[in-house]
């Protein structure tokens, strides 16, 4: 049987995507892949891993032949904040990672799932109701990449029928992993601080609004994307997902309305600021929930509760 390879596996997202990959094929199915990050100890036990480095061929190579694999979900990827800091790193990572990739997919005739992000968009594009098929003049370094990958993605499927699918992901908001520099952090950061201090210091605007996910539907958007029927699928990569829009105002209302005595207030960092300036205010996904029936499950509130939970018992724990 062909395998599933997931890189960028001990990251945010991965970490929790090769898990359920893990529960719904079977643990020696999914094989998971970090450059550098250590995998929790639950990712280590479960099932392989191994460390490669996607910005060399070969590394992808090997390991795409050593276990048969039949579909990569390239997680690997530097964040938009770590992005402007580092922008050739940015390069080599989001560009020749995903290059690589898709290389050693159109060679080994695997399927490809990439994200792309709201940081596609730029501050041309329309920002309520951000539309599918739109301006895209991203001022970003990660932006750059993330155009770019969608473009070689939709490249490859039409030049040498590469199955390649992906999603244009909003801000994920999740209690295993933390993000690793991303503009949206603080929608994770601030439950953390709710439990820890009760008091949140926020690095954005109130009245910034971008679109969020709540890391389940992350999960099942790439799981449900992966399993669609090829011919349902006009558009293949980048579909807007969004599951809600807030700014941090409105999350802090809805920690408010579980913790009464929470409190926010604003020590605004420039770099991210300008980065959220350009996104989306709110996007329009009606073309994934036409295509292959995406449907988020999590609102705020819902996301808000099962949070606070979660990490209450996570940090007791220690
Ligand atoms: C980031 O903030 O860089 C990411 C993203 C929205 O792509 N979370």
């Amino acid at each position: 049987m062909k395998t599933i390879l997931v890189t960028g596996a001990a990251g945010q997202i991965g970490s929790e995507l090769t898990l359920a990959l893990r529960e719904r094929y079977g643990n020696d199915n999914v094989i998971a892949t970090g450059h550098k990050t250590k995998p929790s100890d639950e990712l280590f036990a479960s099932g392989p891993f191994q460390f490669i480095n996607c910005a060399n061929l070969n590394s992808v190579a090997e390991v795409v032949k050593k276990y048969n694999v039949g579909t990569i979900h390239h997680l690997a990827a530097i964040l938009s904040a770590v992005a402007e800091a580092k922008p050739q790193l940015a390069w080599d990572v989001n560009i020749n990672g995903l290059y690589n990739v898709l290389e050693v997919a159109r060679e080994y005739g695997c399927s490809v799932f990439t994200p792309s992000s709201i940081g596609a968009f730029g501050p041309t594009t329309p920002l309520d109701d951000t539309p599918q098929d739109t301006i895209q003049r991203p001022n970003t370094m990660y932006g750059v990449t993330k155009v770019a990958g969608e473009l070689l993605c939709d490249y490859y499927f039409k030049r040498y029928g590469v199955d390649t699918r992906g999603v244009r992901y909003p801000g994920i908001i999740s209690n295993v992993t933390l993000p690793g520099g991303g503009t949206t952090d603080y929608a994770v950061e601030i439950y953390y601080e709710a439990i820890k201090k009760k008091h949140y210091t926020c690095n954005l605007k109130a009245g910034t609004f971008l679109d969020m996910m709540y890391m389940p539907d992350a999960i099942k958007a790439a799981i449900d994307l992966m399993e669609a029927e090829p011919g349902v699928l006009k558009h293949r990569n980048a579909f807007n997902v969004s599951a809600m829009s807030f700014d941090p105002e409105i999350i802090a209302a809805s920690i408010r309305r579980q913790i009464p005595e929470f409190s926010i207030d604003y020590d605004v960092d420039p770099v991210k600021q300008g980065i959220a300036d350009t996104w989306p205010n709110n996007m329009n996904d009606s073309a994934a929930r036409a295509e292959w029936g995406w449907q988020p499950e999590y609102d705020l509130e819902a996301m808000t509760k099962d949070m606070l939970k979660e990490l209450s018992k996570k940090l007791k724990e220690g």
